[in-house]
């Protein structure tokens, strides 16, 4: 058994089955452990934002990290953006980054880097593993930190002597991973005062997003009178009929102030204190009004599910019927494409447990108030904002949940970041419906540009903000891929085209012309 063998072997041991990779000449000795054990299923991305940015869609739908492969400094820094939107979704993944042999590394080979100063920025865990005797127990502990409250990044570089040496140390066991904290009484009574007091709000991420906390913070809500909040971009929403409503705090920052402005107090749960993306001139950073109380009753390592359970007994919500979205699509709009019908069309369609994975920026505006109360659903948007996100969590929430539609939207801009993703989707067969919004532009920054202050764009400032000349070509480029694409230009095409790919299996990419 080599070095790299025992990791492998452990990281099955500690419940890591599959891995998302892209290899080179130092990783091979664990391509060839990655071949030995049948258990583990290895996909294999053509960019490492796609593995890094799948591993971030894979933890989010199933709670447990997969491992990334990735080549040294290099491919780890092709990764960083999705390991971005990654630890902001408080996702768990554990990275094995290939690195030099330990006695080449003194010669400086090309490929040589501080990969540890890479890791550092987004790992909690980092560790460069000198010994094959010491590849087991390394795996374990960073399967181990990577589980740890709230969800995290291990970073694990592995010497290529210390992947291809005989390793004498046995498989290790899974180690412990620590429990959440509960949240002081103190916290739980403030809160309830706080909910009593009116004009307050519950602000809900991570964990408590899901339908079953739901629940208890409809029976909340209905109990106080307090309104149900989620940040802009949130790691998985459990929505739909039959589910409880929450708000989401819109992104454009004139709308999210005004939206939270008459609030005068906001708990929060699982999240932070909402704050604008970007700084504007005249404008706050932070969104709740400078009056409004924030009071934290879990912070996001802390065990929200069970703060709100606490939360309810104390005020009293136990008894409380949770107000639950009503099941009433949309019906099929017909005619020119429009924005809200390509929502309505969409919301009419959408099957019951699909996972849908939003980037579509713009020209999804109107989806999240059109698919209310469209059948149960997911919903991943991107907690981090480096965009390139969607088409790779669509890979990883796939890989993840193979009985499940998901419905990739993607905006074009975006898509272009990580356009590899679709080939593993092709070769994987994974059963993805990408609805392509191709508006030729990077259409939101032509709105920042004037919330800024930058005054009106000319010539040469929009040439930065639009993506024609030449247009880009979807249907070929998923074709190329080996991934079947269709373009409408109407609602009527639209809905038939995604009828049928909703109906069928595998990966179909619709390219719709806005
Ligand atoms: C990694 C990264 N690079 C650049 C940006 C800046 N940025 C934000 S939105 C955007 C353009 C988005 O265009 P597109 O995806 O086509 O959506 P649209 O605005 O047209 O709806 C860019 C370049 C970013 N957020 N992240």
């Amino acid at each position: 058994m080599t070095g790299a063998d025992a990791l492998v072997r452990t990281l099955l041991a500690s419940g890591v089955d599959t891995c998302f990779a892209n290899p080179g000449t130092s990783e091979m000795h664990l391509v060839a452990a990655l071949d030995r054990v049948e258990t583990m299923r290895s996909v294999l991305a053509l960019f490492e934002g796609v593995a890094t940015g799948a591993a971030d869609g894979y933890a989010r739908m199933t709670g447990r990290p997969a491992s990334t492969l990735l080549h040294l400094g290099p491919g780890l820094g092709n990764g960083l953006a999705s390991l971005h939107n990654a630890h902001r979704a408080l996702s768990p993944i554990v990275n094995i980054v290939g690195e030099h042999g330990t006695y080449h590394r003194r010669f400086d080979p090309p490929l040589y880097t501080d990969i540890e100063a890479l890791a550092r920025v987004y790992s909690s865990w980092v560790k460069t593993v000198e010994s094959p005797r010491d590849t087991s127990e390394a795996a374990a502990a960073a399967v181990s930190a990577a589980l740890s409250p709230p969800g995290r990044i291990s970073t694990l570089i592995l010497p290529a002597d210390s992947a291809w040496s005989e390793s004498t140390g046995p498989i290790a066991a899974p180690v412990p991973v620590p429990p959440r904290g509960k949240a002081q009484d103190v916290r739980v009574r403030a809160a309830a005062d706080a909910l009593r007091g009116g004009k307050a709000a519950l602000i809900l991420n991570g964990p408590v997003l899901r339908a079953s906390p739901l629940e208890t913070c409809g029976r909340l809500a209905a109990a106080s009178g307090a309104e149900l909040l989620a940040p802009t971009q949130v790691p998985r929403l459990e929505r739909g009929a039959g589910r409880v409503f929450v708000d989401r705090i819109p992104y454009v920052i004139d709308s999210a102030l005004k939206r939270l402005a008459h609030l005068e107090r906001a708990v929060l749960v699982n999240a932070k204190a909402p704050v604008a993306f970007f700084a504007y001139p005249d404008k706050p950073s932070l969104l709740l009004p400078s009056g409004c109380e924030v009071l934290t009753l879990a912070d996001p390592s802390e065990d929200g599910l069970d703060a709100i359970e606490r939360l309810a007994e104390m005020l009293g919500a136990t008894g409380f019927e949770p107000a639950r979205e009503p099941l009433a699509p949309p019906s099929l709009p017909t005619g020119a494409i429009t924005l809200p019908g390509l929502a309505a069309v969409i919301a009419a369609l959408l099957p019951e447990h699909a996972i849908v994975v939003d980037e579509s920026i713009t020209s999804g505006r109107g989806l999240l108030p059109a698919t209310r109360h469209s059948p149960p659903h997911d919903w991943l948007t991107n907690p981090g904002g480096a965009i390139g996100m969607g088409m790779p969590v669509a890979v990883g929430a796939a890989v993840a949940c193979p009985g499940r539609k998901v419905v990739c939207l993607q905006s074009d801009g975006s898509g272009m970041y990580t356009v590899q993703s679709l080939w593993t989707m092709a070769r994987e067969a994974l059963d993805i419906a990408v609805v392509l919004f191709n508006n030729r532009a990077y259409e939101i920054l032509k709105g920042e540009f004037t919330h800024v202050g930058a005054g009106v764009a000319g010539a040469g400032a929009l040439d930065m903000l639009e993506i024609g000349r030449p247009d880009l070509d979807w249907v070929a480029i998923a074709g190329a891929q080996g991934v079947p694409a269709v373009r409408v230009e109407t609602l009527g095409d639209f809905a038939r085209q995604l009828a049928g790919a909703l109906a069928g299996q595998g990966p179909r990419l619709i390219e719709v012309m806005i």
